[in-house]
């Protein structure tokens, strides 16, 4: 705050900057106004997914550890089968609580690997490596924060046996399509002939099934899309009245895209730092987040057309959600 003696009191916010003030402006600008769901992540953003993921109409987190906890023999036999020896490398690791599973079991096969948990979040990589030794005393473990591609390249300085690439929680389906081939095809680039990528889809079912899954009955959901409009106020210094848009969460089962909007329920102009101005028409649609379900078909096709082989399939009780493995 600057006081000029005689003068109106200035308030100084510094101007922002910054690849989120970009891409902010630039999805808000486009014709069909969008912003990227990567965004959703700061610590609230966090707190409000793990409660997502407790919800019971959020099916994906269970029927991926119910996965993991039943059928971590047979996954690690195929990886074994398949790969030979290998060090295995997970991309996103979270809290790995559904890979802990693979690695006891390797670790009980007395498979000789090396686990490369990969992170955006430096404050992730840092639990998994005080957390992981304790549950996991005869794990070796390096934890390598950063974008996805440039640790495995990281990750291949440091190991030369194969890999296996875990890329779980059916994150894929957050790109669509088109996109979701874009990164298998880079993905395969960084690794070589014989390693192996185990990926979770989730799978096309009742739609009513998928759209509570996001639109929950608690409206967690709901916060968790308000949020990133509450972060952009916070972090751009925007003027976003939440209470003037509606969650609008859709599932196309013919394509299997499941979108997620936030509807302008009236005209209006949203100020973003000093000197942008953002209009909305009423009933403007404002693009969040696409969470792609697939066919057990449409993986088989993105695992061919991508450069990869699939070599197995690991299904819940219900069918709901695959892992599947892919081999290069
Ligand atoms: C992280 N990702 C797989 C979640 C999903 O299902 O698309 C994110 C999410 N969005 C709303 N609910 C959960």
């Amino acid at each position: 705050t600057t006081v000029i003696p005689g003068h109106t009191v200035l308030c100084k916010r510094k101007p922002v900057t910054g690849t989120f003030y970009q891409e902010v402006i630039k999805g808000l600008s486009a014709p069909q106004k969008y912003l990227d769901s990567k965004y959703f992540y700061d610590a609230e953003g966090d707190r409000l997914f793990q409660q997502i993921m407790q919800c019971q109409e959020y099916y994906l987190t269970g029927c991926e550890m119910e996965i993991f906890a039943t059928r971590a023999g047979e996954i690690a036999a195929a990886l074994a089968q398949q790969a030979g020896t290998f060090d295995v490398v997970e991309l996103g690791a979270g809290d790995a609580t559904k890979s802990i599973h693979l690695l006891r079991q390797l670790l009980a096969d007395g498979t000789d690997f090396t686990y490369f948990p990969i992170d955006i979040s430096a404050n992730v990589i840092q639990q998994l490596e005080q957390q992981l030794p304790v549950m996991l005393p005869e794990l070796r473990m390096k934890g390598l924060n950063g974008e996805y591609f440039h640790m495995l390249e990281q990750a291949n300085t440091f190991s030369h046996k194969r890999k296996v690439v875990l890329f779980m929680g059916g994150n894929i389906g957050n790109f669509d399509t088109a996109a979701a081939h874009d990164f298998c095809r880079e993905l395969r680039d960084y690794l070589r002939p014989g390693d192996l990528l185990l990926t979770g889809f989730d799978l096309k079912k009742n739609p009513q099934v998928i759209l509570r899954a996001y639109n929950d009955s608690a409206g967690i959901t709901r916060a968790f899309n308000f949020n990133l409009l509450t972060r952009i106020n916070r972090e751009l210094g925007a003027d976003f009245d939440i209470t003037r848009f509606e969650h609008y969460p859709t599932y196309d089962p013919g394509t299997g895209a499941c979108k997620s909007y936030l509807v302008s329920l009236e005209k209006q102009q949203v100020k973003i730092g000093s000197d942008v101005y953002i209009d909305f028409e009423a009933y403007e649609p404002l693009y969040m987040e696409i969470s792609q379900k697939y066919s057990l078909e449409d993986t088989g096709q993105l695992a061919l057309k991508s450069g990869f082989q699939p070599v197995g399939l690991f299904f819940d009780s219900k069918k709901w959600f695959v892992d599947a493995l892919w081999k290069c």
